[in-house]
C-alpha cells in the first residue's frame, strides 16, 4: 500500500511512525499538498496528507482513520491498548490531536503575508496550546505504559512545536512534559520521521 505524506506534516508523521511500529509494508510517497499533485487530489478530495492507498479498496484518510486501519491489520501489537475503551485516555488523544490542530493552524497563519496575519488568531492558538500542555502534563501518569497512538500523537505534537514554533519555548515552562518527550525520542520510528523542511 502507498502512503502519501509530506515530510514536515505532523499528521503524516503519526502514520509513518505507526506503520514502522507495526512493521507493515508501506511505500511512502512524498507529495507536497500545496503543489496540488493530481495523485493526491485523486486520492483525497481534501488535498491533504496523510492519505493511504491500500492494495485494494477505497482510499483512507485522515491520520486517525489510517491509524485505526493500520491497527486493524494483523500485526505484532495493539497500538490503541489502554486508549480504546478508556475515556480519559481517549480524551487525551483528542487533546493531542487538538494540539496539532492549533500548532498547524498557527503555522499556516504565520505563512501569510504580514498584513494578512491575524494577531487575534495567533494568540488564540497559543492560548489553546498553553492550556492544553498544562492539562496534559499532570496526566502523563495516566497514559498507557505501552507505546501507543497516544504517545505518538503527543510526541508528534510536541516536536512539531520545537520545529515550527521554537520561540514558543514550551520546554522551559513544561519540564516534566519535555523530559517525557525526550524519554521516547530515541525510538527508531520517531528518529526516522523527525520533521525537517521539504527540499
Ligand atoms: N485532520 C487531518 C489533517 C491533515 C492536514 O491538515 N494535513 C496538512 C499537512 S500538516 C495538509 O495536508 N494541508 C494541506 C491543506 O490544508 O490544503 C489528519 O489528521 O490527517
Amino acid at each position: 500500500m502507498k502512503l502519501y505524506y509530506s515530510q514536515p506534516s505532523p499528521y503524516a508523521r503519526t502514520a509513518r511512525v505507526l506503520h514502522r511500529e507495526l512493521e507493515l509494508s508501506v511505500q511512502e510517497v512524498h507529495q507536497h499538498p500545496f503543489d496540488n499533485p493530481p495523485e493526491l487530489i485523486a486520492a483525497n478530495p481534501l488535498g491533504k496528507v496523510p492519505c493511504l492507498v491500500p492494495e485494494a479498496g477505497e482510499m483512507i484518510f485522515d491520520s486517525l482513520v489510517i491509524a485505526e486501519y493500520f491497527n486493524a491489520l494483523p500485526g505484532p501489537k495493539d497500538m490503541f491498548a489502554g486508549v480504546h475503551g478508556n475515556w480519559p485516555n481517549r480524551t487525551l488523544l483528542a487533546l493531542c490531536i487538538g494540539l496539532l490542530d492549533s500548532a498547524v493552524a498557527w503555522q499556516q497563519d504565520k505563512m501569510r503575508e504580514a498584513e494578512q496575519q491575524s494577531s487575534f488568531w495567533q494568540q488564540r492558538y497559543q492560548n489553546a496550546l498553553e492550556r492544553g500542555l498544562a492539562f496534559l502534563q499532570p496526566r502523563l501518569a495516566l497514559l498507557p505504559k505501552e507505546f501507543t497512538v497516544l504517545q505518538i500523537y503527543g510526541v508528534c505534537a510536541l516536536e512539531y512545536l520545537d520545529f515550527r514554533h521554537p520561540d514558543f519555548g514550551w520546554r522551559h515552562r513544561f519540564g516534566p512534559l519535555s523530559s517525557w518527550a525526550d524519554s521516547l525520542g530515541d525510538r527508531s520510528s520517531l528518529m526516522a520521521t523527525r520533521p525537517q523542511e521539504s527540499k
